[in-house]
Formats: C-alpha cells, sequence, structure tokens
C-alpha cells in the first residue's frame, strides 16, 4: 500500500505493468535466464506524482559516474540481480522508481526494491545511453537490455565488423531495414557492469539505436516499451533467420538485393547508414 495520503495504488500505475508485461515475456522468449537483463524507463514527474510523493526518499543512493545532464530525472528500473521472471509476481521487490539528484551525483529510491537491493549493475550503460539517445530524441524514454539468444549466438558465427552484421541482419528478413535504418552497433568484449562499457555504449548508442555486447547480449532504445521490445524482436528474429540457414545443408538458394533493399528503403522513406549498400 502507498502509505501517502490522496495517492493512487503504485501498483495500478500504467508504466509498472509495462515492466512487468516486458520482463515477463522476455523471460517467456529466454531473453533473460537468471538476474541477466535490465530495463530502464524514463518517467515525466506528471506520470510518478499521482502515486507517490517526489518529496518522501525512501533511501538515497550515491554512484561513481556523475550524470548532471539526468539530474531531476525520474525512472523506473529493475533491481540489480533481480530476476525478470519474478517481476510479475513482486514487482515492488523486483522494481524501483528512482530520481536522480539535482547535482547528478546520487538517486532517491521513491518506491520499490523492497528488500534493501538496488538498482541495474548496468546502470552507468543506462543512464549514459539515456542522456545520448535524449540528445538525438526528446521522445526517447526506454533502454532495454537482453541477452537475445540468436544475437548472442551469431556474434560467434558472424564477423563482427558493424557493416557487414548489419547488412546481414537487413538481408534476413524484408522489415529489418525499416525498422532499423542506422543498423546496429559492436562493441569489442568488455567486463560489463563497468563505467568503461557504460561510456561506449553510450558512445554507439550516438549513431544507433542497438549496441550488441558479443558473446553477451543487446541493448536497445527506443521512444515506448513496445517500440523497444519490438527493436530488438525484429534484429533477435533476423539472427534466428541467420542461425537456421547457416545450418541448413541445403545452403541459401537466393537472397534479397541491395538493390530491393535500397527500394524498401525508398518505399517506407527510411535513410539506411551509408557504406552498406552497393546500388
Ligand atoms: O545481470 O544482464 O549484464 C544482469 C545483466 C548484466
Ligand atoms: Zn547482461
Amino acid at each position: 500500500m502507498n502509505k501517502t495520503m490522496g495517492k493512487q495504488e503504485m501498483l495500478t500505475a500504467p508504466f509498472v505493468h509495462e515492466m512487468m508485461e516486458a520482463t515477463y515475456n522476455m523471460w517467456g522468449v529466454g531473453w533473460d535466464e537468471r538476474n541477466g537483463g535490465n530495463i530502464s524507463y524514463l518517467l515525466k514527474e506528471e506520470e510518478v506524482t499521482p502515486y507517490l510523493d517526489p518529496h518522501h526518499v525512501l533511501r538515497t543512493l550515491e554512484f561513481d559516474f556523475p550524470v548532471q545532464a539526468l539530474a531531476n530525472h525520474y525512472f523506473i528500473v529493475t533491481g540489480s540481480g533481480k530476476y525478470f521472471k519474478n517481476v510479475k509476481s513482486n514487482p515492488e521487490e523486483n522494481l524501483g522508481v528512482i530520481r536522480v539528484n539535482n547535482t547528478g551525483t546520487a538517486i532517491d529510491v521513491l518506491w520499490g526494491f523492497s528488500d534493501g537491493g538496488k538498482p541495474t549493475s548496468e546502470l552507468p550503460a543506462h543512464f549514459l545511453s539515456h542522456i545520448v539517445r535524449l540528445e538525438q530524441d526528446e521522445n526517447h524514454r526506454i533502454i532495454i537490455h537482453n541477452h537475445a539468444t540468436n544475437i548472442l549466438a551469431m556474434t560467434f558465427t558472424h564477423g563482427l565488423n558493424e557493416k557487414s552484421f548489419t547488412k546481414t541482419l537487413w538481408q534476413m528478413c524484408t522489415e529489418c531495414i525499416v525498422v532499423f535504418p542506422d543498423g546496429v552497433g559492436i562493441l569489442p568484449w568488455m567486463v560489463p557492469g563497468t563505467n568503461l562499457i557504460g561510456e561506449k555504449t553510450a558512445e554507439k548508442m550516438s549513431k544507433t539505436r542497438l549496441v550488441i555486447w558479443p558473446h553477451h547480449g543487446i541493448f536497445g532504445a527506443g521512444t515506448t516499451m513496445d517500440e523497444t521490445f519490438g527493436l530488438i524482436e525484429t534484429a533477435e528474429k533476423a539472427a534466428q533467420i541467420y542461425t537456421i540457414i547457416s545450418s541448413h545443408q541445403g545452403g541459401v538458394k537466393q537472397v534479397i538485393t541491395d538493390q530491393q533493399l535500397a527500394d524498401l528503403a525508398e518505399a517506407f522513406g527510411v535513410i539506411p547508414v551509408e557504406g552498406i549498400l552497393e546500388v
């Protein structure tokens, strides 16, 4: 129960439900084994205040990567070490609503993490990516990280050059070039959970909304939960097709040509990232 007079029950908030659904769906398709994956969702103050008193701070957590650009911003985030499988049945323990303080050096926990938990270990990658995506698109709201199975598999069987990886994904399903005309960014293998991988992920996010961590997973950015989930889902589907056809005895008999990809881009009014299509 929300203990603040006159406030609506937090578990009725639409953004809590979106987090419950998204985590459950991602676990269901096998992208978030154990505590794998994390989500952060930028909230407007007016979305939060019907449910909680912004002056009622439960705990304050300092961090060592100042994010002045996010000062006074609210987020709902998944918890460190928490299992996506369990969010739906126990959101108050597995999720938290946080606000960055006005110097960008700490976060106030306003709701959730009820067992004393804290935000995702990938908070640097999330916060720094939010900053970069907001510079690109003022409607940006969501960062999702998960261990999308076939994307992960493809980082073993396909070269890690961003252009050739992007082209292969575009060639696997007709709609890919329309959904991610900016292609994918790919980091070198790095230790997760660090400020450094966060900085490198955010750098890539200035050019693309999908960033692959080889042998680990993927980051996606978007304006809504559906759109961001759908973005990762589309890349993952393409990677699945790649994996299926790569292991097919008969080999590939025909492809979507570069000219066809260019025609698609034109028909749907998107501009494919340069240096990939040869037309
Ligand atoms: O444990 O996915 O990258 C959560 C993760 C870390
Ligand atoms: Zn991960």
